[in-house]
């Protein structure tokens, strides 16, 4: 049925509040000019707080000082988190000096490589959010649906320079990325200064917003591309996924996958993370209209009365694929093909030095938790990012493992990256095990943080490191993750090792994800503090140095040797 015609049926007072936000928004415009105009406060009013995550920004306050502001009588020390949509994670380096200079003039001095491949922004006063936008403008970048219920960034397996095939997959995400992006010009408007062209709350769906109407989605949406054999991405993580099929190099069709998430909350089985399923096969020029499809069955059955049901993962589990997936095709008018046996075999990012099909070089260079910033007496990833920016003519792309790499360099020229990389001390030494870790934010920014994670898993991780040295294990890796909740920003539980915060500084403990993203983990330990993580986890693997098989990970050892029961679905993920 039509979304309209059945909203017609629903009251918006029976609906979670957030649908007659929408809907009153006028196509997400709300009352966003009289907030920012609003110099008495650093925030932005309650319903335009919900808004602002559609053009891509969400107030935060800092964490670290709450309390003490909450003594002195102060308001919080309100700033904005700035996110920027970029379809594959490429900028040229021209770009990237604009995005330096952001940082520098507008933001807190860091930039934040995510876990979809774009750039955070953190401490963005409101005052300064229409300069900061329209310098991204200015440099063909924008911030346009990063945040809110809509289809998110468009992400993919890393480095359209690596070959015909990375470029064409790259292509396609920014394809989708267009397809399904809101049409409104509340962004070009309220933040751009573009003319008012037409009369906000007169206006139809048709006209304005023929895809998402003014209801928009019942929540987030995420689309993701692999090439097999990596799993970068973590494929089977998001609302879709695609899995090109690759001939003889070159790109035929992807298997289709749908319903997969990661967040869930504590305590509350209703909620789970879940793999997405594959469900068939499109040809390349198909995959735009397979995914608005995909999105459009969201739109018209996901949960608008239970935000903590909404995901595209429950509409699955209430359809069932087959209902979801015939679905689909009736929005498509037509069936996907079967699908093709498309074997994954790892994830995680390729770093250093390597050539591509071209001949030109790439180097990947590991990123802490993705943060640059300038240390004092340590690495200078701000300074020597801008540097090699400003002698390189390459593009620079971001990995969904928060990594980045220098693209298209000439044989000739490497030794010039080599030795900013150097000068810099960009190029930290970090065994396999911190090479392949990922922390999302967490404090001091991340309101919904329980406990640490990006300001804490680097120490964790030199325990765990010696733990491994003892072990003999110091070229191995195992996938460990940390998240500071159980929204699941840094995909914790696709891990091999598993961390979710639980209250400050204690964490549950999951194990047995698979090594290529194949399988969920499970709970091991609840609640527990970093003794305790350090106490369960050292005869564990030592257990694995001493009993592994062949080539065997770590989370296929502890399901092999019944240390933990195997995920097989996620409705079974809480089933001890
Ligand atoms: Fe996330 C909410 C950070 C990737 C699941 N996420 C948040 C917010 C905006 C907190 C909030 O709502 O107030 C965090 C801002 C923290 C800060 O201070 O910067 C936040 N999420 C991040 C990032 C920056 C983590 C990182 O360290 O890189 C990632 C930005 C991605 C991007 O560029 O678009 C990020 N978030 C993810 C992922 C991973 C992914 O998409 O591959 C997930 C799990 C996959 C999924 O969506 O299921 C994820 N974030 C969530 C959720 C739980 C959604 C759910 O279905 O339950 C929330 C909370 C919510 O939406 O209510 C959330
Ligand atoms: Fe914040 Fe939780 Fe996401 Fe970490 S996982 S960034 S703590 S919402």
């Amino acid at each position: 049925m039509d979304i309209i015609a059945k909203m017609r049926d629903v009251s918006l007072d029976e609906l979670h509040p957030n649908e007659r936000l929408k809907v009153e928004s006028h196509y997400l415009y709300g009352t966003l000019e009289e907030s920012l105009a609003d110099r008495a406060t650093g925030a932005v009013n309650e319903a335009d707080t919900q808004l602002t995550k559609f053009h891509g920004f969400y107030q935060q306050d800092d964490r670290d000082v709450r309390d003490d502001r909450r003594h002195r009588k102060l308001e919080p020390l309100y700033s904005f988190m700035v996110r920027l949509r970029l379809p594959g994670g490429r900028v040229s380096p021209e770009q990237w000096l604009t995005l330096d200079d952001n940082a520098r003039r507008y933001a807190n001095g860091t930039l934040r490589i995510t876990t979809r491949q774009t750039f955070q922004y953190h401490g963005v006063f409101k005052e300064n959010l229409r300069g900061h936008l329209q310098a991204l403008d200015k440099s063909m970048m924008d911030t346009i649906a990063a945040c809110g219920d809509v289809n998110r960034n468009v992400i993919c397996s890393a480095n359209p320079h690596r070959s015909p095939v990375h470029r064409q997959v790259y292509d396609l995400a920014h394809e989708i990325s267009t397809r399904l992006l809101p049409r409104t010009r509340a962004y070009h408007e309220i933040f751009l200064g573009e003319e008012r062209v037409a009369g906000g709350s007169q206006e139809t769906d048709d006209e304005v917003e023929p895809l998402y109407t003014r209801h928009y989605l019942p929540r987030k949406f995420k689309v993701a591309l692999a090439i097999p054999p990596e799993n970068d991405v973590d494929v089977f993580a998001h609302d879709v996924g695609f899995i090109a099929d690759v001939q003889a190099g070159e790109l035929k069709g992807f298997n289709v996958c749908i319903g997969g998430g990661m967040g869930m909350t504590h305590g509350e089985t209703a909620t789970f993370p879940r793999l997405s399923d594959i469900v068939g096969y499109c040809t390349p020029d198909r995959v735009a209209a397979v995914s608005e499809a995909i999105m459009l069955v969201q739109r018209d059955n996901g949960n608008r009365h239970d935000r903590k049901q909404a995901r595209l993962k429950y509409t699955v589990e209430a359809l069932g694929v087959e209902g979801f997936r015939e679905r689909v095709e009736e929005y498509l008018g037509e069936s996907l093909a079967p699908a093709l046996e498309l074997p994954l075999t790892h994830n995680g990012d390729r770093l250093g030095w390597y050539q591509g099909e071209d001949g030109f070089w790439h180097y990947g260079l590991f990123v802490q938790n993705g943060r640059l910033a300038d240390v004092d007496g340590g690495p200078q990833l701000m300074t020597g990012m801008r540097e090699i920016a400003q002698a390189h003519d390459g593009d620079i792309v971001l990995t969904t493992n928060q990594n980045l790499i220098i693209t298209q360099v000439p044989e000739v020229r490497c030794e010039i990256i080599d030795e900013l990389l150097d000068r810099y001390r960009m190029t930290v030494e970090a065994t396999p095990l911190r090479r392949h870790a990922m922390a999302c934010v967490a404090f001091p920014t991340c309101g919904l943080a329980m406990a640490e994670s990006e300001r804490y898993l680097p120490s964790l991780i030199d325990r765990l490191d010696a733990i491994m040295h003892d072990a003999g294990l110091d070229d191995d890796a195992i996938i460990v993750r940390m998240t500071g909740c159980p929204n699941g920003c840094a995909r914790p539980y696709l891990a091999e090792i598993g961390f979710v915060g639980k209250t400050l500084g204690r964490y549950n403990l999951y194990l047995g994800g698979g090594f290529a993203g194949e399988r969920l983990n499970k709970l091991y330990r609840e609640n527990i503090d970093e003794a305790t993580i350090l106490k369960e986890l050292t005869p564990l693997i030592q257990r694995y140095a001493d009993e592994r098989e062949a080539g065997e990970a770590f989370g296929d050892f502890v399901v092999r040797a019944g240390v933990i029961a195997p995920t097989l679905a996620g409705r079974e993920f809480h089933a001890r």
